[in-house]
């Protein structure tokens, strides 16, 4: 079995049914659900003019390969209606691949750990939440760690603090 840490975010549509929908997907299809973080309202980061995102991260234990559990992440994508139009764009579903045990992979179809995560407070701050110990294979320094070192000032609300 392996441990995967997946960051769900959306900004279309109905943001809180829609993750709902895709974390019950996700423990239906890839595994146990071993912790689910809060909710966080979070400003869009990239392309800054469009509506903010609820970011939300989970912890899977999984016998699925990683290229395996992508295509769990990209089918509940286009479950919940996605169309990809302009890189970062709003979107009603993206589920990315933060970790994946400690394996570091870069092909055309998949970078884990995640490219941009040590730039992202909008998927630090929920990752640290479930997994402030957990060590980034490259950088080698915790989740919790690289928050701290994130100069990334977009807002990260919890959701329930709106
Ligand atoms: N891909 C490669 N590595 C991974 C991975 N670790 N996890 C490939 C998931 N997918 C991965 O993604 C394009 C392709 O990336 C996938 O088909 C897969 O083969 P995409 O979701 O179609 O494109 P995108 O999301 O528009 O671009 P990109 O660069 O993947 O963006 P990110 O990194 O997903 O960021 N702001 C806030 N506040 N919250 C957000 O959640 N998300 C984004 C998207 C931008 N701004 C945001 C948020
Ligand atoms: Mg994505």
């Amino acid at each position: 079995m392996s441990t995967a840490y997946l960051l769900l975010g959306s900004n279309l549509g109905d943001r809180l049914a829609i993750l709902k929908e895709a974390v019950q997907y996700l423990a239906a299809t890839a595994g146990s659900l071993e912790a689910v973080s809060g909710l966080y309202e979070t400003a869009a980061w990239g392309l800054e003019d469009q509506p903010a995102f609820l970011n939300q991260a989970v912890h899977l234990c999984t016998s699925l390969p990683a290229e395996a559990l992508l295509n769990v992440c990209l089918r509940a994508e286009q479950q919940a209606g996605r169309e990809r139009k302009v890189r970062w764009g709003a979107r009603t579903l993206d589920v990315d691949i933060l970790f994946y045990d400690s394996l570091v992979l870069d092909t055309p179809r998949l970078t884990v750990p995640h490219p941009r995560l040590p730039e992202r407070r909008f998927a630090l701050v929920p990752l640290a939440e479930i997994a402030p110990e957990v060590v980034h294979p490259v950088l080698h320094q915790t989740v919790a760690e690289l928050l701290v070192a994130c100069k990334d000032d977009l807002a990260v609300i919890r959701a329930e603090d709106v």
